[in-house]
């Protein structure tokens, strides 16, 4: 939390206080939607939900802490605060990224770490956007309730449970049990949630359920959009910009693939964020950005190409040696330094490029991008 102490202070995010509370003043809600058919259904399960709260003073709610697990934690919270005195929202992983030190700072969000809690001081344990085996901590211990949108991978017998994975986001969900529960989030809850199903839903290109559109626009009009704005521009720290220069003088770009790699990099984000920027570039429709961090070669990939699935090709053709997959047009692929070729762990950059470029190549065919006829980057 120390970090967000020292954010807090960055004259950005005073400005954006400033800019968050003049824009609080200007919006006032008028109208309220009617309840929609889903939160009618969920309404014999929020009474089910809540039940489990009764005689349970003290709550703990544990997340990996993501702006859509933030968001249904805080969401949670609200949805037993008559019930429970005491709800603690706990993490297991340090927040790293940007936007979400920022999220938790301007919505002055207080959660505890998990290794300074002690589990015998609460009387319930809920999960919110995770399972019980995601949480190594959670061995042993007894999970009364979740609330997730991610597959199941290992069946528990929860008390309670609501899992569905036709949900963009955990934070969907949520908003279904406030409607059910008659409750108008405050506008600091709205914009957690709004900003939880944004991420979660990369801005609704990703896959998407009906009832994500619906909590988004019953949210909306209760958030605050120019702090959403302000959480998602504080995206890279001033140091890191010496990547972005890096990456364009790096950047090797064959037919419409382009490639770039990074040596050290002091986290997975700058690689996606430099991925992200360069897919927008015209004449470029794939992506390769790769990097050194934790000790493995770390490969962001991004595709526009209707006809290139690249989480296909990174999961078929570097895996092994790393663990890779992904979507159609995002896919990510991670590599033990022990299993990348000698020569590699060097860091020559244009030789990492040359074994990236040299290994995806059956994999394109496949996938039925024309075969290349032009002379590669690399030596063949
Ligand atoms: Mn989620």
């Amino acid at each position: 939390m120390e970090t967000n102490a020292r954010l807090a202070k960055s004259p950005q995010i005073r400005f954006d206080k400033v800019m968050a509370r003049e824009n609080e003043k200007k919006c006032e809600i008028k109208s309220t939607m009617p309840w929609s058919e889903a939160a009618r259904k969920s309404a014999s399960r929020l009474k089910d939900l809540l039940k489990l709260f009764e005689g349970k003073p003290r709550v703990l709610i544990l997340i990996r802490p993501d702006p859509d697990s933030i968001a249904g934690a805080m969401a949670l919270k609200r949805l037993v605060l008559r019930r429970s005195a005491q709800v603690v929202i706990a993490y297991d992983e340090e927040i790293k990224r940007l936007q979400n030190l920022a999220m938790v700072s301007l919505l002055k969000i207080r959660m505890a770490n998990i290794a300074q809690i002690a589990f015998k001081d609460f009387d319930l344990l809920a999960l919110v956007d995770g399972q019980r085996n995601y949480f190594p901590v959670l061995a042993r211990r007894k999970v009364t309730l979740c609330l997730d949108h991610h597959p199941v991978t290992e069946p528990y017998p929860y008390p309670f449970s609501e899992i569905r994975p036709e949900l963009g986001a955990a934070s969907s969900l949520l908003a279904e049990y406030l409607q059910a529960a008659r409750i108008q989030p405050s506008r600091r809850l709205a914009t957690a949630l709004c900003y939880g199903i944004k991420t979660d839903t990369d801005n609704f290109s990703r896959k998407v359920d009906q009832q994500d559109a619906m909590a988004f626009s019953w949210l909306f009009p209760r958030a605050d959009y120019l702090l959403l704005q302000n959480i998602d521009q504080v995206e890279i720290p001033f140091p890191e910009l010496k990547y972005f220069q890096l990456a364009l003088e790096r950047l090797r770009v064959k037919r419409r693939a382009a490639f770039i790699h990074l040596d050290q990099v002091p986290g997975a984000d700058i690689l996606v964020i430099i991925a992200d920027f360069l897919i927008r570039v015209q004449g470029i429709d794939l992506i390769a950005v790769s990097g050194f961090e934790a000790s493995r070669l770390t490969i962001i990939f991004r595709s526009s190409h209707p006809r290139t699935d690249i989480g296909k090709i990174a999961h078929a053709t570097l895996e092994p040696p790393g663990i890779a997959g992904g979507h159609k047009f995002m896919a990510r692929a991670e590599i033990a330094l022990q299993a990348l070729p000698a020569e590699l762990r060097a860091g020559d950059a244009d030789k990492v490029i040359c074994w990236i470029e040299q290994r995806l190549r059956p994999g394109r065919k496949q996938s039925g991008a024309r075969p290349d006829k032009r002379p590669g980057l690399c030596p063949t």
